[in-house]
């Protein structure tokens, strides 16, 4: 029996965004999809870098409670995803409470709509001081009206 790990995904990798296709390429290992839910603190999201990469900064009290989709991860994935986010230099993995707005995933202990629960999440420390004083958003998308569309890795020039 493989362990299963719970990652909270609030940018690119929530579906729809750029790099969604990823969680689901086998060769990355498995995720499937649990739920949605917001975090019970806020903190500011931010989009930052020449890049446009979203950033949920390590900064309870400031900004919004982010909202953002709950993936089952195996350690296959949970590799990946800690390579694919540089973890722990741009991105540390820490541990985040959420609100569950809702729960399609099966099992015995579901949590309920407004449950609050405790998953991973790629946060930062790391970031720039300036970065604080951009605007934030509780629900991000690449291809908002802020018109910072993300940046794929494959399309950087560089440097
Ligand atoms: N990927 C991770 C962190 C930010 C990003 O773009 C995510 O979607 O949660």
């Amino acid at each position: 029996m493989f362990k299963m790990t719970q990652v909270f995904v609030y940018g690119t990798l929530k579906s729809g965004q750029p790099n969604y296709y990823r969680m689901l390429d086998a060769a990355n290992g498995k995720a499937k999809f649990l739920g949605r839910s917001r975090t019970v603190d806020s903190y500011p999201l931010v989009i930052a870098t020449q890049y446009n990469i979203p950033f949920l900064l390590n900064v309870p009290g400031k900004g919004h409670c982010v909202r953002g989709e709950i993936y089952s991860v195996d350690e296959k994935m949970l590799k990946f995803l800690d390579w694919f986010e540089c973890c722990p230099h741009q991105y540390q993995r820490t541990l985040v409470k959420l609100e569950v707005d809702e729960w399609v995933g099966e099992g015995e202990n579901n949590p309920k709509a407004g449950s609050i629960i405790e998953t991973f999440v790629y946060s930062t420390t790391t970031y720039k001081p300036e970065w604080l004083q951009n605007p934030t958003y509780e629900n991000y998308d690449s291809y908002g009206d802020h018109g910072l569309e993300y940046v794929c890795r494959e399309d950087r020039c560089p440097k």
